[in-house]
């Protein structure tokens, strides 16, 4: 068929050189395919066995012995190698189970080598060995829809990205009836184990389904993962046991990837801030990770936040013999004066542009927000609970949420025991701007947290610093530094002398500093003339020279930002060489605890912030990990998720390298360029900067 223009399109089509446009398969993802990554030692051996490691130690809430009493007793078990394996063990190891295996939760990159790891351990076993992967996450186990997972299945997602295989989903086995129906479906295809792939809900998820399926012999095993890299475990003496949740390394580097390039175009153009928000529902771990990889000019760590103390607000509260308990945690407003403060640093050094990395969840930090995110929560849960309904199908607009909540403040007036939601709240709840409290009222996901990536955190904040700008820019505070060689060629140029003219617009002019600064009283072109006038450098009549309007014109900021989130994209991207080993790694592990006969066990690989050649695989007991919280307004059993210490080495160097990063200096800035993700070769990056600097500061336990 000819085509547009006389190309045979037809041919053209079927020329080598096209197809390799037009078929899906580039050298890069041919390369994934054939990837085989490395297995831990003990994985060589023809079987492996567990052996309890009772050195490490939990701290038991009372409330999960009662919960879960068939696994709160199991303990750390290392996977060790056995060669040869007597008869016993051999039989019992090598003995054809069926497997199921679900997602849960956000994509995670190297989710498809966990199933690649453990397909290829069962299959090792016992060729008969059946795999099933539930289709949508949880759901698929409750609609009983899996598919029989082969080779060429899994053949065609080994190391690549996303959870495109059998897909994920955010559905909740959380009900008596719940459970009973995934009991029928697991019996239905015959399960001897089913594996569930997860952040801290999923896990605490596969807890209860291990004890509910005790009794019948189905076997549940965890998986830590999610790119917020939240679930990190340690004993109660502070033993690491799993330093990372898999995935995290990936999405921080390409993130960070991405975020580097705006570093580069930043001070090229030299007029946008950008302001990058990363993902990262609740711990500020991704951020923190970003500002290792990039050095930005600026990064929020929401952990920070909820420990400052305002030792200045303290002092004068002190004096007058009062405590000032507001001086305690980060509030919005001094967030943004804290980053306009920064912005202004840097203007006065001629940079009136940079880079900041905001967490996705910054706002749990702030205590003001953290309060309404609670009451909203419990409030919203209550409801649904009393009405046997949902909130927002009753109340789809924000108008409607508001009176409600009005109705509520007005009902705490008549009745004392009423304290959820007051006339405060409602008063203070007014005062924010409409998106944000449209935001603030998103639907809650199935397990009940509030969905941060869901509400422009940055708007809020950005909002905040361009008012507190707009102040220091009209009481004179906020100017772009000039230099002053600029400043003389500029005047010459023109026939006019800067030393005659340099002291009236400057407040630095006959000093070494390397910007000169405009006055405070100059903020606008009707300021400049009337200190023009005064100073008789012209006539009441006169029009100010051009090229000092010119000059003067350069030293007035204009606060110009671009936004920009990064999320889906890195929880997408193919995963790099440490989460393809670590995910292979953990699959492999997932089967020797399945053969093993162990449930309500987290697989895990140890000493991941160590090369590989030290890595170990065990299982985790995930009953003595949990604790209450608070969720959809009741306190539950969960996993702790662990947010950013404070404390640690990484945290550490990001603080102390802060003010050279800001680079509010004359010098260059300090941006890093950690390059694109190389799945090979010299620069492929071996573990997450976070855990390597973690592993060099901390006495070894
Ligand atoms: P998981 O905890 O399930 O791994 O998901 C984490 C995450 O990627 C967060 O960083 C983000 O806030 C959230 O998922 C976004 O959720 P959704 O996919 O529902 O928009």
């Amino acid at each position: 068929m000819p085509g547009s223009k006389g190309i045979d399109l037809n041919s053209f089509l079927k020329n080598p050189e096209v197809q390799k446009v037009t078929t899906p398969f580039t050298n890069d993802f041919q390369e994934r395919l054939n990837f085989q990554p490395h297995a831990c030692e003990v994985f060589n051996f023809p079987v492996t066995g567990l052996e309890n490691d009772e050195r490490y130690k939990f701290d038991i809430h009372p409330a999960t012995k009662k919960a879960l009493p068939h696994i709160i007793d199991n303990t750390v078990q290392r996977i060790i190698g056995i060669d040869p394996p007597d008869a016993v063990l051999t039989k019992e190891y090598t003995k054809q189970r069926n497997i199921g295996i679900v997602f849960s939760g956000g994509p995670a990159p190297g989710g498809h080598n966990v199933i690649a790891g453990l397909f290829d351990a069962m299959k090792k076993a016992n060729p008969k060995n059946r795999l099933f992967g539930f289709i949508l996450g949880p759901e698929g186990i409750l609609e009983n829809d899996a598919i029989e997972l082969e080779k060429n299945m899994i053949d065609a997602h080994r190391n690549l990205g996303g959870f495109s295989m059998i897909k994920t989903g955010r559905t909740k086995i959380d009900t008596k009836e719940k459970m009973a129906l995934a009991r029928e479906n697991c019996k239905k295809l015959n399960l001897d184990a089913i594996v569930v792939v997860g952040g801290d809900d999923s896990n605490t998820n596969a807890a209860f389904l291990a004890q509910e399926l005790f009794n019948d012999g189905i076997q549940v095993i965890g998986v830590p993962k999610t790119i917020d890299g939240d679930i990190q475990v340690k004993d109660k003496n502070g033993k690491s046991l799993c330093a990372m949740s898999f995935g995290f390394h990936t999405a921080a580097r390409a993130f960070a990837l991405n975020i580097n390039n705006l570093c580069s175009d930043s001070s090229s153009d030299v007029k946008y801030w950008h302001v990058c928000k990363v993902m990262g529902r609740v711990a500020s771990h991704l951020a923190l990770e970003v500002a290792l990889q990039v050095h930005p000019n600026m990064c929020m760590i929401g952990e920070e936040m909820a420990d400052y103390i305002d030792m200045e607000r303290i002092e004068k509260a002190k004096a007058s013999g009062v405590t000032d308990y507001t001086a305690f945690g980060m509030t919005l407003r001094h967030l943004s004066r804290v980053i306009c403060n920064a912005i202004v640093r840097r203007a006065e050094m001629g940079k009136n542009y940079g880079v900041i990395v905001i967490p996705e969840g910054i706002l749990e930090f702030i205590n003001e927000i953290q309060i309404f995110i609670i009451k909203l929560n419990t409030i919203i849960a209550e409801y649904n609970q009393t009405h046997d309904t949902d909130f927002h199908s009753d109340f789809i607009t924000l108008d409607d949420k508001l009176v409600y909540l009005r109705r509520l403040a007005r009902f705490s007036r008549e009745n004392k025991n009423f304290f959820i939601w007051n006339t405060r709240d409602d008063d203070l709840f007014s005062d924010i701007p409409a998106f944000f409290q449209e935001g603030l009222l998103t639907e809650r996901d199935s397990h009940g947290n509030f969905q941060f990536s869901q509400v422009e955190t940055e708007k809020v904040i950005l909002g905040l610093v361009q008012s507190y700008l707009k102040i220091r820019q009209e009481q004179g505070r906020y100017k772009i530094g000039i230099k002053p060689d600029w400043f003389r060629k500029t005047l010459k140029r023109e026939g006019f002398d800067p030393d005659y003219y340099g002291p009236v617009l400057f407040k630095n002019f006959n000093t070494d500093d390397p910007f000169l600064i405009a006055k405070d009283s100059l903020i606008s072109i009707k300021t400049l003339n009337q200190e023009l006038v005064r100073e008789e450098f012209i006539g009441k009549n006169d029009d100010i020279p051009p090229v000092i309007q010119r000059v003067f014109l350069a030293t007035i900021p204009k606060f110009k930002t671009q936004v920009h989130f990064y999320g889906y994209d890195g929880r997408g991207n193919d995963p790099t060489w440490f989460d393809c080993t670590y995910t292979y790694n953990l699959g492999l592990t997932v089967f020797s605890l399945i053969a093993n006969n162990a449930t309500g066990q987290m697989a895990a690989i140890k000493n991941l912030e160590k090369d590989m050649v030290d890595w170990e695989p065990i299982g985790i007991p995930i009953a003595p990990l949990m604790h209450l919280e608070e969720r959809k307004g009741k306190l539950a059993l969960v996993l702790e998720r662990t947010v950013v210490d404070i404390d640690s080495p990484a945290f550490k160097v990001v603080e102390a390298m802060r003010e050279k990063w800001l680079a509010a200096n004359p010098g260059p800035d300090q941006f890093r360029r950690p390059g694109p993700i190389r799945f090979s070769g010299s620069s492929v990056d071996s573990k997450p900067l976070t855990l390597a600097l973690n592993n060099l500061g901390r006495p070894q336990v």
